[in-house]
């Protein structure tokens, strides 16, 4: 549907490295529309809530204090097929096994410095949107140039 929606978050070292601007850039680009955007640094019940499905991972708690050690930006994308479309613009999880052009593959190396999150089917996305934004923070509107992307 139109009104799919993803959960994508910049993480704290695409925001140290000033990647901010380039990874909305890309989604607007494509045509999705913004309809959540926020800046803050998550607490550990927040950032582990998130990663939930990794909890107890030996990675999990690197996972976690890398999450929280600065600010993220949370964002909400819609469009047709976002939360596929998303993961593929986003890359393989380990960036260095992630196709050029991607955004993994073009500004990372390790694993652990991925930059980004992209929630992995429709129902993660649900989850992540409730648990990062109150209803009220979504918005609601019509871009003047959805005609020119949706036939
Ligand atoms: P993705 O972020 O591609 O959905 P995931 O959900 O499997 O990947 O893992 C969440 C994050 O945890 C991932 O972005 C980076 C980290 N991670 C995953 N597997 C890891 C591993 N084997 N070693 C270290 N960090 C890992
Ligand atoms: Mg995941």
């Amino acid at each position: 549907a139109v009104t799919e929606r993803s959960f994508i978050m910049v993480k704290p070292d695409g925001v140290h490295r000033g990647l901010v601007g380039d990874i909305i850039k890309r989604f607007e680009q494509r045509g999705y529309k913004l309809v959540g955007c926020k800046v803050l640094v998550p607490s550990r019940e927040l950032a582990a809530k998130h990663y939930a499905e990794h909890d107890g991972k030996p990675f999990f708690p690197k996972l976690v204090d890398f999450l929280t050690s600065g600010a993220v930006v949370a964002l909400v994308f819609e469009g047709k097929d976002v939360v596929k479309t998303g993961r593929t613009m986003i890359g393989a999880t380990n960036p260095l096994a992630s196709p050029p052009g991607t955004i993994r593959a073009d500004y990372g190396i390790d694993v652990g410095r991925n930059i980004i999150h992209g929630s992995d089917s429709v129902d993660s996305a649900m989850r992540e949107i409730a648990l990062w934004f109150r209803a009220d923070e979504l918005a609601n509107y019509t871009p003047v140039a959805t005609a020119w992307i949706y036939e």
